[in-house]
C-alpha cells in the first residue's frame, strides 16, 4: 500500500529506524531457478555486495547483467519493538523485487527510485536473527517504465535501454527495518498559503488506531503554536495561523517544524516531526511565481550517478553536487529522470533550491500494441502515486514533472508519422496522468518535458512549457548560431499560441574535458560554453522564459552506443568526477553576478 511510504521512517520516542546498509550476500541467477530451489531459505555459495550499490558496478562480469539476483542479509530486531508493528522500506530497487522474510514470501514490488514498505510484524523471530531476502531484476521492456528494448530504434544501444542513462540495477537505496506504534500516524500533508503577514499551514492527518484526538505545533516563529485536532473517522485537519510569518523561498529558504501527536496531549502514542516552508507557487502568462515574485530558475538536470557508485545513494555526493551548483550560482534542478534519494530533497528544503520533481517516466510513448500501452499507463499510476506520497511536503518541489521527452511516436526525437486516430488516443492517455497529478496534488505546477519533433498541442495540459532542445547539436551540428537562431524563433512560437511561460528544462553539448580549439568545434571545452551561452543570451532576449536548466550537472555513465564516445554522456559542466570544464566557469561568472 503506498500509504505505508507516505512518510519517512524517523527515531524519536515513539518510532524506531534500523538502518540496514552494509555488506549482503548475492547470488547472480541468471537461469532463474532460485525460486524452484527455494533459495528464499538461505542463500549459498554467495559473493559479497554493497547496499546500496548498483550491481553492475561492483562485478565485472556483470556490467550489462539485468536478470535475477539474489540478497541476503540478517538482523536481530530489538525487543522493544515487540508491541510495535514493524516495516520493512526499501527506498528502490530497480526494477522488480520479491521479499522473503525467514522464508516467508511478504510482497512484491514493481518500479524503480521509489520506496516500498511491508508490515512485517508477524513474520519477525524475537529472540533470533531474522533472515531478509531480496530477489530483483532489472529486464528492460515496453511493458515498463523507463522504457527498453523498443523495436526500430533509431540508434541501437547495449544495454536496451530507450534512454541513454545506463539501467543501473539492484537495491540502489538503503533498506530499512522501522516500527511505529500501533495507533499511529499515517500520513501528514502540509499544504501552505499566507495572507499579507499572515501564513497559513493546513495540516491534513491521517490515522490509525482508535484515538480520536491528537495534536499540532508549530515551531520556528515568535511563539509556539498550538493546536487541537480531532478525527473523524481516520482523517483530521488543522489550519494552523503564522503571524509575521517568514516566507520560504531561495534567498532565505526558511522552514519551521511542525509536529503532530496522537492520543493524549501529556501522553500520546505518537508524535511525528517534519520541517514544513510557507511558501506559494503560482503562474502567470509569462512567469513562475514564487510568493507572488517572478523567479528565474537557474539550474541543472542532474543524475543519481558516480564511478563506483553507478546509481546508488551517497551522502557524500549529495553534499558535493549541492555545493557545486551553488558554486555556479544556480538556484535549482530537475530530478532528471526518476525521484531522488529523499536527502536530495530535504537539502534542497535547507538550501533554497527550486526543484522540478520528476517521475522515472522516460523512453515513454503512448502509442503501440495496447497491452504494453497499458501497462506502462499502470506503472506510470503507481509512479505518481508513489511519487507524490513520499516527497508532498518539501517546500523545495514547486513543480511536478509527469514525464520526460513522452512521445506519440515510439523512439525518442524520431520524426515518424503517426495516424490522427492515434494521435487523439496518446494525448487522451497522457490527459489522464495530469489529470491524476493534479488531484493528487493542487499546490504545486504541473508540467512535462517535450522532446524535439514532439507533439505540441499535448503542451494545452501544462502550466509551464517546457522543451528540452539541442539546435546546433544533434541538428545544425557545429553551428551554433543557427542553433540559437532556431530555438529563438521556436521560443516565440510556443508562447505566442499558448502564452505561458516557457523554460528550457535541458540544453548542452558534449564535452571532452580536456579538448580545446580556438574555433569551437563540436566535443571542445569551447563549443559547449558558447552553446551554452547563445542559449542563455536568446532567454535573457525573452521576458516570457521563466527557467534556464544546463544539461547536465556533470558528465554521466550511459549504455553503448554510437552517439555516446567512451560510454558517457560528455554534456556535463563538471566532468563525472566533478571537476569544472570551461562551462562550469563561464556559468559561475553569468549567474552568480545575477
Ligand atoms: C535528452 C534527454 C536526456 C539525454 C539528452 C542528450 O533530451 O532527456 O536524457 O541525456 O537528451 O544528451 O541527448
Amino acid at each position: 500500500d503506498p500509504k505505508d511510504i507516505a512518510l519517512s521512517p524517523i527515531q524519536n520516542t515513539k518510532r524506531n529506524v534500523l538502518d540496514l546498509s552494509g555488506i549482503w550476500k548475492f547470488k547472480k541467477d541468471s537461469l532463474n531457478i532460485g525460486v524452484k530451489e527455494q533459495w528464499y531459505n538461505g542463500l549459498t555459495k554467495t559473493r559479497s555486495i554493497a547496499v546500496p550499490g548498483s550491481w553492475n558496478e561492483q562485478f565485472d562480469d556483470m556490467r550489462d547483467y539485468l536478470d535475477w539476483v539474489w540478497y541476503e542479509t540478517e538482523t536481530y530486531v530489538p525487543s522493544n519493538w515487540k508491541d510495535q508493528k514493524v516495516f520493512l522500506r526499501v527506498n528502490d530497487a530497480t526494477y522488480t523485487a520479491n521479499i522473503w522474510i525467514n522464508g516467508i514470501s511478504v510482497g512484491y514490488h514493481e518500479g524503480c527510485h521509489v520506496p516500498f514498505a511491508f508490515d512485517i510484524s508477524g513474520y519477525i523471530n524475537w529472540d533470533k536473527k531474522n533472515k531478509i531476502i531480496i530477489q530483483v531484476e532489472n529486464q528492460l521492456s515496453p511493458e515498463r517504465v523507463p522504457t527498453g528494448n523498443v523495436k526500430g530504434g533509431s540508434f541501437e544501444t547495449l544495454p536496451a535501454s530507450n534512454y541513454d542513462f545506463f539501467p543501473y540495477s539492484g537495491l540502489n537505496r538503503s533498506v530499512e527495518l522501522f516500527s511505529v506504534p500501533k495507533s499511529f500516524i499515517r500520513d501528514i500533508t502540509v499544504k501552505t498559503d499566507y495572507n499579507e503577514y499572515v501564513g497559513v499551514i493546513d495540516i491534513n492527518v491521517e490515522k490509525i488506531g482508535s484515538y480520536k484526538t491528537g495534536n499540532v505545533y508549530v515551531y520556528g516563529g515568535e511563539k509556539v503554536i498550538e493546536s487541537s485536532i480531532k478525527f473523524i473517522e481516520n482523517q483530521g485537519v488543522v489550519k494552523v495561523e503564522v503571524p509575521n510569518v517568514r516566507l520560504w523561498g531561495p534567498k532565505d529558504p526558511f522552514l519551521y517544524t511542525v509536529k503532530v501527536t496522537l492520543g493524549d496531549k501529556r501522553n500520546p502514542v505518537d508524535i511525528y516531526e517534519l520541517k514544513a516552508g510557507v511558501r506559494k507557487v503560482s503562474v502567470n502568462e509569462k512567469s513562475i511565481l514564487l510568493n507572488d515574485e517572478p523567479v528565474f530558475l537557474k539550474g541543472f538536470g542532474r543524475h543519481e550517478d558516480f564511478p563506483v557508485l553507478g546509481r546508488s545513494s551517497s551522502n557524500s555526493l549529495i553534499v558535493k553536487d549541492f555545493e557545486l551548483m551553488k558554486w555556479t550560482g544556480a538556484n535549482s534542478f530537475r530530478t532528471t529522470h526518476y525521484p531522488y534519494d529523499e536527502e536530495n530533497y530535504n537539502m534542497a528544503d535547507r538550501e533554497g533550491f527550486l526543484v522540478i520533481g520528476e517521475t522515472p517516466g522516460v523512453g515513454l510513448y503512448f502509442l503501440g500494441d495496447p497491452e504494453s500501452m497499458e501497462k506502462r499507463q499502470r506503472a506510470m499510476k503507481r509512479y505518481i502515486t508513489e511519487m507524490i506520497y513520499r516527497d508532498k511536503n518539501h517546500p523545495s518541489i514547486i513543480m511536478w514533472c509527469v514525464a520526460n521527452e513522452p512521445n506519440d511516436k515510439a523512439q525518442l526525437g524520431q520524426m515518424g508519422y503517426t495516424e490522427d486516430n492515434d494521435k487523439k488516443m496518446a494525448y487522451e492517455e497522457f490527459e489522464k496522468l495530469f489529470k491524476q497529478v493534479r488531484s493528487l496534488d493542487a499546490t504545486r505546477l504541473v508540467m512535462y518535458v517535450g522532446v524535439m519533433f514532439g507533439p505540441v498541442d499535448w503542451f494545452n495540459l501544462t502550466d509551464v512549457i517546457a522543451i528540452n532542445r539541442y539546435w546546433g547539436w544533434y541538428s545544425s551540428p557545429g553551428d551554433i548560431k543557427t542553433g540559437a537562431n532556431a530555438i529563438s524563433k521556436e521560443l516565440d512560437r510556443l508562447h505566442r499560441k499558448f502564452k505561458k511561460p516557457c523554460m528550457i528544462t535541458e540544453f548542452g553539448a558534449d564535452a571532452q574535458a580536456g579538448l580545446h580549439a580556438v574555433n569551437p568545434e563540436m566535443f571542445t571545452e569551447e563549443y559547449q560554453k558558447e552553446f551554452i551561452k547563445a542559449y542563455l543570451d536568446v532567454a535573457d532576449e525573452k521576458d516570457f522564459v521563466t527557467g534556464m536548466h544546463v544539461w547536465n550537472l556533470a558528465d554521466f555513465k550511459t549504455s553503448q552506443g554510437l552517439i555516446r564516445f567512451g560510454g558517457y554522456n560528455l554534456k556535463g559542466v563538471f566532468t563525472r568526477d566533478r571537476r569544472p570544464k570551461l562551462a562550469a566557469w563561464f556559468l559561475r561568472n553569468r549567474w552568480k553576478e545575477l
